[in-house]
């Protein structure tokens, strides 16, 4: 049996950490592209051949520095598996970052990513950054997909920031991924602040004169 958790409850951080950011980030894509693989090099350096598919969701935290700031990212690793579905969509809602995972060595898993990037338009906010990530970039000899192709798909997708290839077996890009989106998120942040800031200005010289 699954048990069903509650996304707004779960993962409360005791307002005694320290951090200067906290985003929350999900992982999507088909099951078996190495989602769980790569959170785990992410977060213990590890690379766990088989620890079976994902059930539901599982959760991490991990804190980067970046540019000095303490950034604590939430990072939610959900089940690829289609009966796993309505489950895994009620995650997606306050999702800052949204990282879509294919297989390099799978094309089917490429040509699904049109499924997952209508998932993100319809359960997450606006204002989410998205980023594709081609995993197991390792298994050069059974390539399917070339990295051209990803990237000319970003073209049609304006939510895609940025694709990149990655192994989690071989520790390729798998920090770049993380620590690049919530570089990016910070700096939207910065960009929301300063806007913020402008307005109240123009608001107070408009009532000034
Ligand atoms: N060669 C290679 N194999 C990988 C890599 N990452 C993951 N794998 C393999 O792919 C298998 C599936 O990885 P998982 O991380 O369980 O895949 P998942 O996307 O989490 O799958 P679900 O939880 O079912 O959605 C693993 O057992 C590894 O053997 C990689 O970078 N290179
Ligand atoms: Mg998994």
């Amino acid at each position: 049996m699954t048990t069903t958790r509650n996304p707004q409850t779960l993962m409360a951080i005791s307002p005694e950490e320290n951090f200067d950011f906290l985003f929350k980030i999900v992982l999507i894509g088909d099951a078996g592209t190495g989602k769980t693989c790569v959170v785990s090099r992410f977060k213990n350096g590890k690379y766990e051949e088989s620890h079976g598919s994902t059930i539901g969701v599982d959760f991490s935290l991990k804190t980067v520095n970046i540019e000095g700031k303490q950034v604590k990212l939430q990072i939610w690793d959900t089940a690829g598996q289609e009966r796993f579905r309505t489950i895994t969509q009620s995650y997606y809602r306050s999702a800052n970052g949204v990282i879509i995972v294919y297989d390099i060595a799978k094309r089917q898993t490429f040509t699904n990513l049109q499924k997952w990037i209508d998932e993100v338009r319809r359960y997450t906010g606006s204002n989410v950054l998205l980023i594709l990530v081609g995993n197991k970039c390792d298994l050069e000899s059974e390539r399917e997909v070339e990295f051209s192709e990803a990237e000319a798909m970003c073209q049609f997708v304006p939510e895609i920031l940025f694709v990149m290839e990655t192994s989690a077996k071989e520790n390729k890009n798998i920090e770049d991924a993380f620590v690049c989106l919530a570089a990016e998120l910070m700096v939207r942040f910065f960009i929301f602040y300063i806007n913020c800031f402008i307005l109240t200005e123009l608001m107070i010289l408009i009532k000034l004169t």
